[in-house]
This record gives structure tokens, sequence and C-alpha cells, in this order.
């Protein structure tokens, strides 16, 4: 028996990460073990690489090569999330994933079951919690917006389109933000979450005592 794998998934701006951190509050205020890993994980010499890809807009790679780093940094991750969902019976939260990978790069033209294989064997996610925003215009006014290379509205509503790809995915969950606060967003949040999370804990307690 392995502990949830839940994950934050978004277009840029639209909360993702104040939401994966209240998330986070949220597991702690019920005594839940958890960990969060935020993708790209910027710290490794792969995700350093990335930063530099994501903040230099005049650093260049091909599509493919930038598609294959962002999947090399999950790949850094692959046994540290196995091993906390099996051996320490922790929820996994990630703010992004694979789902991200296969969207960003596919807007660009590249082929999404091209995109997807190189994540083949990641852990699959139990809940994927996509945060969505019907008007793009309020998503590109907030703070910091186009900074990064992808910050621009219209590539933004590409990747909407490819993210809507996993949409009939049975553990896909659409969260609208639009015109919520981010208390209800937050509540909306945790009623998935905790389909997922209620429960479990007492089930792992159970079965870590049988081992
Ligand atoms: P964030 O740190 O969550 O703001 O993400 C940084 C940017 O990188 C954001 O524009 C989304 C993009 N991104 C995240 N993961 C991937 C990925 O796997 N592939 C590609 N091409 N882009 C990604």
């Amino acid at each position: 028996m392995r502990a949830p794998l839940i994950v934050i998934e978004g277009l840029d701006r639209t909360g993702k990460t104040t939401q994966t951190l209240r998330l986070l509050s949220h597991l702690n205020n019920e005594g839940i073990k958890n960990h969060l890993i935020k993708f790209p994980e910027r710290t490794t010499p792969i995700g350093e690489l990335i930063n530099q890809y994501l903040t230099n807009k005049r650093l260049e790679l091909s599509d493919q090569s930038a598609h294959l780093l962002f999947s090399a940094n999950r790949w850094e991750f692959q046994s540290e999330i196995v091993d906390l969902l099996i051996k320490n019976q922790t929820v996994v939260v990630l703010d992004r994933y694979v789902y991200s990978g296969v969207a960003y790069s596919s807007a660009k033209g590249l082929d999404f079951q091209w995109c997807l294989s190189p994540d083949i064997g990641m852990p699959k996610p139990d809940a994927v919690i996509f945060l969505q925003s019907r008007d793009s215009t309020a998503t590109a006014k907030r703070e910091g917006f186009g900074k990064e290379r992808y910050e621009i509205e219209s590539f933004q509503n590409k990747v909407r389109a490819q993210f809507e790809k996993f949409e009939k995915d049975s553990n896909w969950h659409n969260i609208y933000v639009d015109g919520k606060s981010i208390e209800q967003v937050e509540r909306e949040i945790w009623e998935v979450a905790e389909q997922y999370i209620t429960g479990v804990q007492d089930k792992l307690d159970r079965f870590q005592r049988k081992q």
C-alpha cells in the first residue's frame, strides 16, 4: 500500500503555488505526513539549466532538448517520490508534473504522444487538480506575468488547449479560479484532495503496524 500522490497543475499565474502551500498547511493541521516537490526543481544541475532557459530568453535550446531536460529533472526525483510514498507512507504533493511537461511542449508543436513518452515509468498520481482560468487576460494581468519565457497570453491559450486533452482521465479535476477568493479555491481543492486522503492515514498506520 502506498500513500496518495496529489498533483496541482495550472496555467502560469493561476495561484498554483499559493494553493499548493495552503494544501500543505491543511495536511499539517490534520496531522497527515506530507512532502512537497515543485517542478521544475531548479536547484539541481539540470534544474539550474532549466532556470536559465526560462529566465534568459536569449538562451536557445531546441524544443525537444528543453522537453527532455524537464523530464530528466522529474526523473531525478523518481526514487525519492517512490520511497516517500511506499517506505515513508507520506502524502506527496507535486506542484506541476508530467502534465505540464506535455502541455507546454505540445503547445509549441511537438507531437503529444512523443511528449508523453520520456515520463513513462514515473509514478501515476491519484489525483490531478488543474487550476483553470476562463479569462486569460485576467491571468496575464497578475503581478510578475511576462517575466519568464512562456508567460505570453497567446501561448498560455495554446497550453490550456493541450491540458484540456487530459480532462477525460478519471483522476483529473478542474477547478476554475476566475472571480474566486484564495479561500474559496482552497476549500474546493481540499474537497477534492480529502476524497483521496481522508481515512488513508488510518489505513496507512494499520498497514505499517502489520509490517
Ligand atoms: P513554475 O515554476 O511553476 O512557474 O514553472 C515555470 C515555467 O516552466 C512555467 O511557464 C511552466 C513551465 N514548465 C513547467 N514544467 C514544464 C515542462 O515539463 N516542460 C515545459 N516545456 N515547460 C514546463
